[in-house]
């Protein structure tokens, strides 16, 4: 993560329901059909992440507010197949995101035609992988032209000759093993096929329920040699079960077999994806869900609440949410045990509720 808060972009071909998506993510109201209308500017907007133990947490605190965990969406216009020479500009817009979210049509357009949804991953992975070679090759240029070339420089040569023969080879960067000194030196680039995706298969109501689009099995294939995971929504669907009262939305999703919004499966897919997990803060005040990278220390947790909690902070009182559950308050928890001091080294977990103690 760049900043505080996790970046994605939403790309795809026109009308493969983009902002449909983007609209059932971010509860916004963006008009769809951008490709009819000709809008060429990205949307940006921001998605609660669904977490249920903020709403049991709610229910043991009643605190003032409950905040979840948020992500940043960008809503891109279809990627225009007209557009061609050249990187497409509307990828510009993705660049700096930290996961790509592709959203595929799986269902038939009376705009343009049957669902072929193994084309357009095809389509829109060499979309992606072109403009990685552009850059790698306008670099290699550079530094071939330069006025000398030091050490690191070829080493960034070589290692360039490798990453272009990758893409030739439709390969994604991020199938590629690096090392760590590698990453580093191409970090700046911002390479779209290095970034984790994810292919969202946006179907109608009968494809969902039966599990099923054409070319189902390569897809799923390409998808295990890509390194990238598959979601698959009815987004229009759930869109308009948005309208439903929440009784008659679960009753419905129920029925159709839905059961975890798709908010809640893509996001879970990007966070599995990069690698995040999430910690609890509750109190009279607020509940709330903090996004850190897998591995964090509790000081650096601490950090992401605020600075001086890192700078002064002495121990982290920590129980993990399933102890708390079934416990029903902290003061049981502690009773029985399950309220641990960690100090600034422990390693944070998946649903820990802490408490920071800190010297200002
Ligand atoms: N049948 C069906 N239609 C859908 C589905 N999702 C979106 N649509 C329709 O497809 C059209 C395009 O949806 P958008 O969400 O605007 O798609 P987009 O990818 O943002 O399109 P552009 O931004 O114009 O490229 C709209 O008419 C939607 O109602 C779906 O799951 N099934
Ligand atoms: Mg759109």
């Amino acid at each position: 993560m760049g900043g505080q808060i996790l970046d994605v972009g939403l790309i795809g071909l026109p009308l493969a329901g983009k902002t449909t998506v983007f609209n059932l993510l971010t509860g916004a109201k963006a008009e769809t059909n951008d490709f009819g209308s000709g809008k060429t500017e990205s949307r940006r907007g921001l998605a609660p992440v669904p977490d249920s133990r903020l709403d049991r947490l709610a229910e043991l605190y009643h605190p003032r507010k409950v905040t979840p965990a948020q992500i940043a969406v960008v809503d891109v216009p279809g990627l225009n197949r007209a557009d061609n020479g050249g990187p497409n500009r509307f990828l510009n817009d993705v660049r700096l995101v930290d996961a790509l979210v592709h959203v595929v049509r799986g269902y038939a357009s009376d705009i343009v035609g049957p669902a072929d949804p193994l084309r357009d991953i095809e389509e829109m992975e060499l979309e992606l992988g072109l403009s990685d070679l552009d850059l790698l090759e306008k670099r290699r240029v550079r530094i071939q032209t330069g006025k000398k070339i030091t050490a690191e420089m070829r080493q960034e040569l070589d290692l360039i000759d490798r990453l272009i023969n990758a893409l030739e080879n439709d390969q994604r960067l991020n199938q590629m093993t690096l090392q760590d000194d590698e990453l580093r030196l191409i970090r700046g680039y911002q390479f779209l096929t290095l970034k984790p995706a994810v292919w969202v298969i946006n179907l109608d109501d009968e494809a969902f329920q039966a599990g099923d689009f054409p070319n189902r099995e390569a897809i799923l294939a390409l998808a295990q040699d890509k390194d990238v995971p598959v979601v698959l929504m009815a987004a229009a669907l759930e869109q308009e079960m948005e309208e439903l009262d929440p009784e008659d939305r679960a009753a419905f999703m129920q029925d159709l077999g839905i059961q975890q919004s798709g908010l809640k499966r893509v996001a879970q897919a990007i966070y599995d994806k990069l690698g995040l997990i999430s910690f609890l803060t509750a109190g009279e005040d607020e509940v709330r869900a903090w996004t850190i990278a897998h591995n964090t220390t509790a000081k650096v947790a601490a950090g992401k609440i605020h600075s001086d909690i890192e700078r002064g902070f002495i121990r982290a009182e920590v129980v993990a949410f399933s102890d708390l559950d079934q416990w029903g308050s902290m003061a049981k928890a502690k009773e029985h045990g399950h309220v641990r001091l960690e100090g600034k080294d422990y390693v944070m977990k998946d649903g820990d509720v802490v408490n920071f103690r800190f010297n200002v």
